[in-house]
């Protein structure tokens, strides 16, 4: 077995130094949960076992259409990604599966990929493929479109990378794949919508055939961007329209940052679940666009109401398990330490929606009284559950508290001798 990035004792020192406190803590709310009858170390566990998937290019600096400002150490290739990946699930032990995006992390040899992945504790989460730029030496270009393109030899070359994209998943154990497009169009009349969604049913028709019956295919819509005036699956109802004709393995992705400003996520959550086609999400937080900011730090409540309905869907049936990874572009922050902050803030937004009173709520809500109903919602979001997700991860052999771990461990400036500067960036902002 290679050994782990962080060093055992770092972290046992690290722990060591809080252990106490946190005793202190998580048994002072252990007893305040216990007045609700509520029991800390049922939620510990059921927190404990929520995971994300991490972005294979979550782990390299993002840039945005200014710039790029590379960080120190960064991974160049995916191996290199992987060992990151490792110190996050190592550190957070919220993060134990990869989603890889092809060509950026295309394998010369799957298997030598799975036990470089297995060696680090980790698996693989959903394939992600990319007809949003071209390749070297890539015969047909995507500039004007791909699956929904006006070529029929484009829109071929598409669905064979995407067959591909399956191949190399069913070789690493990834059970899905996603299928995210740039395609639409930068002006009115540029494209003639229904027959620009045709060709892409079309295609997406072709991949669907190839997709294993026990894979799920994932569609993920956006608004706008790349085209800025239209794209084919702009929003949830055009995803739903596309699943729906397509069969039961394909499912929507909900993306948080795809939306227009203001939409309400969480009742296009509810709305899906209820007729069996949410697949999963993409984390991210924004203020404006799609700016892939770190999870729940810019509006945790509206991550709090999005986990509000899962666990209400969770309840009512217990089989209900949509995929969960991350989407972001860290581009000012150690990416590292981003994606450990969002694994957490994803588990802080369970924990807290684990801890609402859904008998009081349900009853005020029967009973029309609004001001309880809310309260009894929000009530669930004040609740401090930190000492929950620490003692989770000091359980599962993580850190207490990984952030400060990692920066004790020293890895950053490790790598950062060990991977010179490239220059390059397989980082992207889907
Ligand atoms: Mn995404």
């Amino acid at each position: 077995m290679t050994a782990l990035p962080i060093a055992a004792d770092v972290i046992a020192r690290e722990n060591e130094a809080r252990a106490k406190h946190l005793a202190t803590d998580y048994a002072a709310l252990g007893e305040r949960l216990a007045r609700r009858g509520v029991d800390i170390a049922a939620i510990t566990k059921k927190v404990s076992a929520y995971t994300v998937a991490v972005p294979s290019w979550g782990v390299g600096t993002g840039g945005t259409r200014f710039a790029r400002f590379p960080g120190k150490g960064e991974p160049r290739g995916i191996f290199e990604k992987l060992d990151d990946c490792g110190v996050t699930q190592q550190l957070g032990r919220a993060t134990p599966r990869v989603s890889l995006h092809i060509p950026w992390d295309k394998p010369k040899d799957p298997a030598e990929l799975k036990a470089k992945a297995e060696s680090l504790g980790l698996g693989f989460d959903a394939m992600n493929s990319n007809t949003f730029q071209d390749q070297l030496n890539q015969q047909c270009s995507y500039k004007y479109g791909s699956l929904s393109h006006t070529s029929t030899q484009t829109r071929s070359q598409a669905v064979e990378h995407n067959l591909e994209c399956i191949d190399i998943g069913k070789a690493i154990g990834s059970k899905a794949l996603t299928v995210w497009i740039g395609d639409g169009s930068n002006f009115p009349g540029q494209t003639n919508f229904t027959r620009q969604f045709e060709r892409y049913l079309e295609a997406m028709r072709q991949i669907y055939a190839q997709v294993p019956d026990d894979w799920a295919l994932f569609i993920e819509h956006k608004m706008y961007e790349p085209a800025f005036y239209s794209t084919v699956i702009q929003d949830w109802g055009s995803n739903y329209l596309a699943v729906t004709s397509l069969g039961p393995k394909a499912k929507c992705l909900v993306d948080l940052g795809h939306h227009a400003p203001n939409a309400n996520i969480e009742m296009i959550v509810a709305r899906l679940i209820q007729f069996g086609r949410l697949g999963g999400f993409h984390f991210n937080d924004s203020k404006y666009g799609d700016d892939d900011l770190d999870t729940g730090s810019i509006d945790p409540f509206r991550l709090f109401l999005v986990f509000n309905e899962l666990v209400d869907a969770e309840l009512r049936d217990p089989a209900f398990h949509p995929a969960h990874m991350l989407d972001q572009s860290h581009n000012v922050t150690d990416p590292i330490e981003s994606l450990i902050r969002s694994a957490n803030e994803v588990r802080r937004a369970y924990a807290q929606a684990l801890l609402v009173d859904r008998k009081a709520l349900e009853g005020f809500q029967d009973a029309n009284d609004p001001l309880m109903a809310s309260e009894v919602l929000k009530d669930g979001f004040r609740i401090d559950v930190e000492p929950i997700l620490a003692e989770a991860r000091r359980q599962a052999g993580g850190a207490i508290d990984p952030i400060a771990t990692y920066r004790a461990s020293g890895y950053r400036a490790r790598v950062a001798e060990a991977r010179p500067a490239s220059g390059g960036s397989g980082s992207g902002i889907v």
